[in-house]
Parts: structure tokens; C-alpha cells; sequence
């Protein structure tokens, strides 16, 4: 090693730490020292002078401010890779035919559309990053399980050139890219709800694979910790964007990754220094930002910068001068040398400085043109993906460096608009045939022609074996796993469909619920009770100690409250998910928890209990993302509605979910009163979902507020599902107001009529809603059938028969009004909603549905305002309601 103080002096500056050195004659002595020990005792050795130095330095007060990244090189050297595997030229040849039916697909569909979209410059990146996976780590099924990778979403035509190669995809899929609405198209992005035999994993939306993948790792470990699956031979690989990394969501997570040692994950990031308006970090560096970020994580992280052409160059500049001009590059400077010539190149950035032209004296303008960065480079990747997949303890993560756009040469290559980049002009097609060496035609380019090389060639055989020896191919969805027996309902919820006015809180029915189903011996394992930091405000604490809390390490300390009959258990078999205050991380383990059917063959059922106001609001997105993988699972939303979590407020109180979850088209969502409707939903939800295998999962809001439990009415049940029964009737005689009551505001009803009866004489019909969103499901459905079939007999909705008549309907709940609205335009009779339009606040619960004119009062003036003026008035004096203040959404 050269330890010269010009060199020295160098090295500093390649690596940020210019000016620091102020007597050079000394750092040579010590440099020299350490390269003696080196020489005569070895690497080990050095490491513990090193090690020791540094200890007694922080003993002394001296603390290092080093930079917390590496010098702008690759992480693995050129000495340590070994020999390749594989057969590089056919790998190259099938990379370029991926990359040409890719972009022939997108400019096709735009050709013909205009409108459809889709991207060429991404997939054009990660070319070689996909290949480097399929050809030699992408493990398929193999009647084990195998890899879960989730792609950069709009790399998906990658994705599709390979299926259409492997036969998997025709013609005719291709063609239709983007076009899914006649059948046999593909999907934009990875959308499993759209391709359920295709893809596994949503993508779509920034951020979402990033922190799924982490969780899907540890879910991966809960399944064998507990004795579930085997998945040791399983990897989650994670190919995201260098832009992507900036959603909070894909870098939420990271610790945790590391703290689980999580091995079994790897990210590749794609960074092509770009991302859709511009570079990501175009004054900074974003690759020494990622490295510093995973690093301080605690992932391993393998840089890959620069291809093997480089490393020739390496070995001429014995000056460091390369890092140094590398450390000195910002990314928007990388991002126009990338798309300048070799020519440009060379006076730019190696005419910098002498030293630096002498490294590439020898070399031709289109020699430099040539060179190419990391992620480009086959063997490169391929040494970065084997180092991931043998270290052992942390994540790895992989950060190559591509270029956006790569082989699109003016038409895009490393261009500010390149991600917009959807057409490419018959030239610019031809350049780019050219660019790839393909065996296509001119008149076949200009055709934008796929091109399937000859089933027995090399390319083909080549393909197939590679994809045989990884076990089939990638991605495939599975569709269902085994049923799994729902015990009888009477056997563990006996005291909440016979509950006899016994009280207690649907809260606390359902943690009750959940730990009797936990001991059943079927299904009881495969129950995830999934919390973010409040199990004990749920009533949940028994079961720290029943089940334990999972923890890889298990509990290697003596908890505080060890003596206590419910102490804080942490046990690497542990069955309940804590995961911190992350609704996001919880989400995300739901997710993998509620798509283990698919994944890994194993129905699991999660139960993720949550304040309902940082559930859809706050990870509304993940849910999405959920529904679209075809989620399988509960979530319960605790605690229900604007006015029952009392003292609480504005940003805890829930009055909007219920909307939200009414426009997830799998998500069945309810609103029970009691406990006894709960059950029902429940066990009818478990069945749907276990036995009959459907993709739908439940969303279910549950209250804190105590109060007696009526058993399940006779006949009840089939209703409760559909979304309302009738409770039963006030007064004598035909209904001259039906009441709908739905959640904690059922009870307020209830109280109206008998109101309604004895003080106004009013006869009033009362229904239990446990679910509009169900009820408005089956309306629209029934309206639709009934326009469309208008010469046979009208159907009716469950609603609509429940609802006959024109006696007036006023409907109260503890949510906005527009979750009763739902269901109104299906009803002929006049419709007045009650809800809690508006922000929450802290009061008591009686104060706060006083103030959202929630209250039994409120609702007989609503029922007596549709019937008749006077009366209204006298019950508006009646119960001194305040007629001018502002409505609640006002305040
Ligand atoms: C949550 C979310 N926000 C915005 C987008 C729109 N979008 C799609 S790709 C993209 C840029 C991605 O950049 P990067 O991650 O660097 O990947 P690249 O395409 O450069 O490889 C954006 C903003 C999205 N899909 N999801």
C-alpha cells in the first residue's frame, strides 16, 4: 500500500475527511506500522491493534467523527468474487430480449392509446438486477414454499418480458398490457386482486413493499419459532427505487429488521439516482445516504457502483484519485455525465485532473462510453447477491448503481423526463435494437414485434434450465390453503349469545372471544393477536402470560412484574404480535399474517386490535394494499364512534372509519351493539374466510362502554350478517316511525322509543344496524339488477324489505352521517340521519352525544319532526334542546 503523504492526503479526501492530517511524516510511521503488522501477522491481528486503539482512545475522551459511510467503491473486491457460474453472454443475450419485449410493450400500448401509460426507464434500470435474481437466486416453489420477491411495481413489464419467454404469458397478454378490463390483459403494477395466479405482492404504492417485506421476513420466523412451517430455506427478496427509500414507511421499519437478525431478507435498491421529476439527491449523494441509514440500522450493506471494466482503472490509480473525483460528484452531476457521450466524459470528469486522465490514457472515447456501473454488471450483481445470501445474523441490503433508462441512449438514457418517457420513434427503436445487438428485423421493430427466440435455441434452453434448477418459476400465486375447522359458536361464546343482561363492554366480549378461540385445539395456533402498544388499554394483559408475547431472543432479563399472575412474557414461541407503537409495522404484520394461506400455504387468522382512529385514517393505504393481496383476517377497530371514548378527543375519537372501510370492496365492515352480534359476525367471518376460502377479510368496531348484553334474539342471526334485525316494536298498532340504531348509539334508540310511546304516543319499529356499508352493498346490487332486468320481477334488498312502507326512517349512529346515508337513497320513505359530524373532543360520553345531538332526545325529535310540526316544537321545549347554536361541524 502507498503511504506516501501525497496519498494519504488523498485517501482523506476520498472519504471526507480532507484537512484533517497535520503531520504527515507521523501518519506515515503509523501507516507503516500498521501495514508491517499486516504483512508479518495477518489481518486478525491488525484488527485487534485497531480494536484496542480505539478503545483506549474513547477511554482518553477521543472520539472519532467518522463518517458513517464507506469510500464511493464497491464493497466486494475484485479479488474476492470467484468464478461465475453462469454462461454471461447468454445471460447478456436473454437480458436485451427482456429489455426489448419490455419497452415494445409499453410504446405498443401507447402507440395505440396514448393514454395507458407505463414505464420504460425503470425496467431498463433494473434489467439486470431482475435477471441476476431469476438466472440464479429467485427460488420457486418446490412444494417447500419458496422466495417471496417483491418488485419495483413499474418494473413489471420486466417482469412479464420474462413470463412471456418462459411461456407463461402469450402474444396476446402482452399486447393487452395495461388493457385488463376485457380479460386476458396485465396488470399495470403487481395487483394480486387482478392476477391472482401472478402476482403475491402488491407494489404499487411507494413505500408499502419496503416495510411489508420487512414484516413478511419476521413473519417468516414467527411461522417456525411456533412450530408452524418450516421456512428456513425461504429468503424475502425486496428490489425497491433509491427515490422509494424516501417514503417514511420503507425506512420505518429498518431497525427492526435488524434487531430480529432477520437474514432472510435482502434489498436490492435500484439506484439510478433518479426518480420521477428529477434526481433524488441531486446535490448530495444518495447512495452514501442509504449506506449511512442501513448501516446505522444495523443491516450488512453491499455496494455495487461500479462494473468490472472499472476495475482495471482501480488498479492503474495508485492515488486514489478516482475516489476522490467520486466522493467530489454530486448525483446530479453523475445523473448529466450518464447521459453525456464518451467524449464528454472524458473531459468532464477524468479531465479533472492529470492523474485521473492517466488512468484512462489508453482508452477510446467509446471505451468510456462503454463503461458501465454496477447494477449493470451481471458478475457484479451476481457476487452481491451470493454475499447477501450467505451472511449470516443481519439483512442485507444492496445498493447498485444503474442508470435510468440504460440503453435508451437520447431518447432517455439518464434524461430529467426519462420516467414520463412512454414513445420512442422508429430511430430511436432501431438505435436501441442495435444498442442490445437483437435479432429483429428493422420491419419488425418498427412493428414493435415481441420477439421469442426458437424454443430449442441456446437462449430458451438456457432459460428453462436455470428456472428448473430454482425450482419452476416466479412469481406464482397461490390461491388457498387447507380449511381450517371453526369450532361451534355455542362451544366458546356462550356467554355472549346467552349473555342475560349480563354487562360488559363488546371490548371486552371480543378480547374474550379471541382468548376462548385461542384454546381451541385446531384453530387456536393459528390465531395472531397482532397489538401496537395497547394491549393493556384493551383488556388484553391476560394474555402476555397465556400465549406470550413473540420474541425471537426470548427474555434474557428478570421482568418487573415477574411475580404478578399476568407478567410481561416474551418467549420466541410467543403467539402475540406487540409490535410497538408502529401502526404501520402492525398493518404490515397483519398483512403477511393475513395472506399466509397464500404465501406460505398456511391459513393463519389475525386478529389486530387497534384504536379505530389510527387504523384506516392513519394506514389506510396499507389496508388498501392488503385488500388488493387478498387479505384474510380481522381487524378490530376499538374504540367505536365520535362519543364513546369520552374523555379521549379530537384526534383518538372515531366517527369516520366506518366510510372509509365502506369503499374496500373485500372489506366487510360492522358496527355491532352487543356482544351477541358480535359473535355472530365473528363466526360467520372465520367461516367465510377459513372454510370457505373467501378473500375478504372483516372490520369490525368494538366499544369500551359496559353495558347489559341482551342474548341473541331467535332467528336473529342470518340478519346480523346482512347488516340489520328487528329488535322489536314500541306502542300498538302499524309503525308510524322506524328507528334505526347502530353502535353505541343502539342503546339511545332503544330509549326513543320508549320515549316516543309513552310520552308522544307514538308507535315506532326498532332496528339494530350492525352494519350499513353491508346493508348498502346488497341495495346497490339489487338496484343494478332490478335496472337492468326491468321486465322481470322486482327484487327487493334487505333493507328495502325490512324498510317497507313510507313510514319515516331516522337513523342514529356514532359516525358521520354519511355511514347511515348510505343506505337512504335505496328507501322510499323520508330519511333523517343523526351522526357526529365533526371534530371529537373530550367530555363525557353523555356531554359529547349531547353535543353531536346523539341523544335519545335528539332522536325523538327527529322521529316527532317527520311526523308532525307541533309536536317537534313541544319536544324541542320539552327537553330544553338549543335550537341556535352551531351544528357540531361547525365547532
Ligand atoms: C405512494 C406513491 N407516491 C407516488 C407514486 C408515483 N410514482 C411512481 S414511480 C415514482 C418514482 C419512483 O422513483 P424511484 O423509486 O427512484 O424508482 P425509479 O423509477 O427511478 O427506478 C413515483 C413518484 C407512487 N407510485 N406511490
Amino acid at each position: 500500500m502507498d503511504t506516501t503523504p501525497a496519498n494519504t492526503a488523498n485517501l482523506l479526501r476520498a472519504t471526507g475527511n480532507a484537512g484533517i492530517d497535520t503531520d504527515p511524516d507521523e501518519t506515515r510511521e503509523w501507516l507503516e506500522a500498521l501495514e508491517a503488522v499486516v504483512q508479518v501477522a495477518g489481518h486478525d491481528r491488525a484488527l485487534t491493534l485497531l480494536r484496542l486503539l480505539e478503545e483506549q482512545a474513547q477511554q482518553r475522551g477521543i472520539v472519532a467523527n467518522v463518517p458513517p459511510y464507506s469510500a464511493y467503491r464497491n464493497t466486494i473486491p475484485a479479488e474476492q468474487e470467484g468464478s461465475y457460474p453462469g454462461d454471461l453472454a447468454i445471460e447478456e443475450r436473454l437480458t436485451s430480449i427482456m429489455r426489448w419485449n419490455a419497452l415494445a410493450m409499453v410504446v405498443r400500448a401507447n402507440v395505440a392509446y396514448g393514454e395507458l401509460g407505463g414505464h420504460i426507464g425503470s425496467y431498463a434500470s433494473a434489467a439486470e438486477i431482475f435477471e441476476t435474481g431469476f438466472n440464479h437466486f429467485f427460488r420457486a416453489d418446490e412444494g417447500r414454499g419458496g422466495d417471496l420477491v417483491f418488485f419495483q411495481p413499474h418494473s413489471a413489464p420486466g417482469v412479464y418480458a420474462r413470463a412471456f419467454l418462459e411461456g407463461r404469458l402469450t402474444e396476446e397478454h402482452l399486447a393487452n398490457y395495461r388493457q385488463e378490463v376485457g380479460g386476458r390483459g396485465l396488470s399495470s403494477y403487481p395487483h394480486p386482486w387482478l392476477m391472482p395466479a401472478f402476482w403475491q405482492l402488491p407494489t404499487g404504492s411507494m413505500g408499502i413493499g419496503p416495510i411489508s417485506a420487512i414484516y413478511q421476513a419476521r413473519f417468516m420466523r414467527y411461522l417456525a419459532n411456533r412450530g408452524i412451517a418450516d421456512t428456513s430455506h425461504r429468503r424475502v427478496w425486496g428490489v425497491f427505487g433509491d427515490g422509494e427509500m424516501d417514503e417514511p414507511e420503507s425506512v420505518g421499519a429498518l431497525t427492526l429488521a435488524a434487531r430480529e437478525n432477520l437474514d432472510n431478507l435482502t434489498f436490492v435498491i435500484n439506484c439510478n439516482l433518479q426518480r420521477l421529476d428529477g434526481p433524488v439527491r441531486g446535490n448530495g449523494q444518495i447512495i452514501q445516504e442509504l449506506e449511512a441509514l442501513f448501516s446505522g440500522a444495523g443491516w450488512n450493506v453491499i455496494k455495487v457502483l461500479w462494473g468490472s471494466d472499472w476495475d482495471k482503472l482501480f488498479a492503474r490509480d495508485g492515488t486514489h484519485s478516482l475516489l476522490r473525483a467520486f466522493a467530489e460528484t454530486p448525483d446530479g452531476e453523475y445523473q448529466t455525465l450518464g447521459a453525456k457521450d464518451g467524449r464528454y466524459n472524458l473531459e468532464h470528469f477524468f479531465g479533472r485532473a492529470p492523474e485521473l486522465r492517466a488512468i484512462v490514457e489508453e482508452m477510446s472515447e467509446a471505451e468510456i462510453d462503454a463503461l458501465r456501473r454496477g447494477g449493470h454488471d451481471l458478475r457484479k450483481l451476481y457476487f452481491a447477491f451470493r454475499a447477501a445470501t450467505l451472511h449470516r445474523g443481519r439483512p442485507t441490503v444492496i445498493l447498485a448503481k444503474t442508470k435510468k433508462g440504460f440503453g435508451m441512449g437520447e431518447a432517455g438514457e439518464s434524461r430529467m423526463t426519462v420516467h414520463q418517457q412512454k414513445k420512442l420513434d422508429v430511430e430511436a427503436l432501431l438505435r436501441f435494437r442495435d444498442r442490445f445487438a437483437l435479432p429483429i428485423g428493422d420491419a419488425e421493430v418498427a412493428a414493435l414485434a415481441f420477439y421469442r427466440p426458437g424454443n430449442d435455441g441456446e437462449e430458451m434452453r438456457y432459460l428453462r434450465a436455470r428456472r428448473a434448477a430454482l425450482g419452476g418459476a416466479l412469481p406464482a400465486r397461490r390461491r388457498s390453503a387447507s380449511a381450517v375447522a371453526v369450532p361451534v359458536l355455542q362451544s366458546y361464546a356462550q356467554f355472549a349469545v346467552a349473555a342475560q343482561g349480563k354487562e360488559m363492554s363488546t371490548t371486552m366480549a371480543a378480547v374474550r372471544l379471541v382468548s376462548a378461540l385461542l384454546k381451541d385445539p385446531v384453530l387456536g395456533r393459528r390465531i395472531v393477536p397482532i397489538v401496537a402498544d395497547e394491549a393493556r388499554t384493551f383488556g388484553m394483559a391476560n394474555l402476555f402470560r397465556q400465549i406470550g408475547i413473540y420474541a425471537p431472543a426470548g427474555q434474557q432479563y428478570e421482568p418487573e412484574d415477574a411475580g404478578s399472575m399476568l407478567y410481561y412474557r416474551e418467549a420466541p414461541d410467543g403467539q402475540l404480535l406487540e409490535e410497538g407503537i408502529t401502526e404501520a409495522g402492525a398493518l404490515a404484520s397483519w398483512t403477511a399474517a393475513a395472506t399466509s394461506y397464500s404465501a406460505h400455504g398456511q391459513a393463519m387468522l389475525p386478529f389486530y386490535i387497534y384504536y379505530s382512529m389510527f387504523g384506516f385514517q392513519r394506514v389506510g393505504d396499507l389496508i388498501w394494499a392488503a385488500a388488493d393481496q387478498r387479505a384474510r383476517g380481522f381487524l378490530l377497530g376499538a374504540t367505536a364512534g365520535r362519543t364513546t371514548l369520552g374523555g379521549e378527543g379530537l384526534q383518538h375519537q372515531d366517527g369516520s372509519s366506518h366510510v372509509m372501510a365502506a369503499a374496500v370492496p373485500n372489506c366487510r365492515a360492522y358496527d355491532p351493539a352487543f356482544a351477541c352480534e358480535l359473535a355472530v359476525i365473528l363466526d360467520h367471518g372465520m367461516r367465510g374466510m377459513l372454510e370457505r376460502q373467501a378473500d375478504e377479510f372483516y372490520y369490525i368496531t368494538v366499544m369500551n362502554e359496559s353495558y347489559a348484553q341482551p342474548s341473541l334474539p331467535e332467528g336473529a342471526a342470518e340478519d346480523i350478517v346482512r347488516g340489520m334485525y328487528r329488535l322489536g316494536a314500541s306502542g300498538t298498532g302499524a309503525a308510524q316511525v322506524r328507528l334505526l340504531g347502530s353502535g353505541a348509539i343502539l342503546r339511545e334508540v332503544m330509549a326513543a322509543a320508549e320515549m316516543l310511546a309513552t310520552e308522544w304516543n307514538v308507535r315506532s319499529e326498532v332496528f339494530s344496524v350492525t352494519s350499513f356499508s353491508e346493508l348498502a352493498r346488497e341495495a346497490r346490487e339489487t338496484e343494478r339488477w332490478n335496472r337492468f332486468h326491468p321486465q322481470q320481477e322486482r327484487r327487493r334488498s334487505h333493507v328495502e324489505t325490512l324498510l317497507a312502507g313510507d313510514a319515516p326512517i331516522v337513523a342514529a349512529t356514532d359516525y358521520v352521517r354519511a355511514y347511515p346515508q348510505l343506505v337512504a337513497s335505496y328507501l322510499r320513505s323520508p330519511f333523517t340521519a343523526l351522526g357526529t359530524d365533526g371534530f371529537g373532543r373530550s367530555d363525557t360520553r353523555a356531554a359529547l352525544r349531547s353535543f353531536f345531538e346523539v341523544t335519545r332526545e335528539h332522536v325523538v325529535v327527529a322521529a316527532l319532526a317527520a311526523l308532525s310540526r307541533e309536536q317537534a316544537a313541544e319536544a324541542i321545549a320539552r327537553y330544553g334542546i338549543d335550537t341556535e347554536c352551531e351544528p357540531s361541524w361547525l365547532r
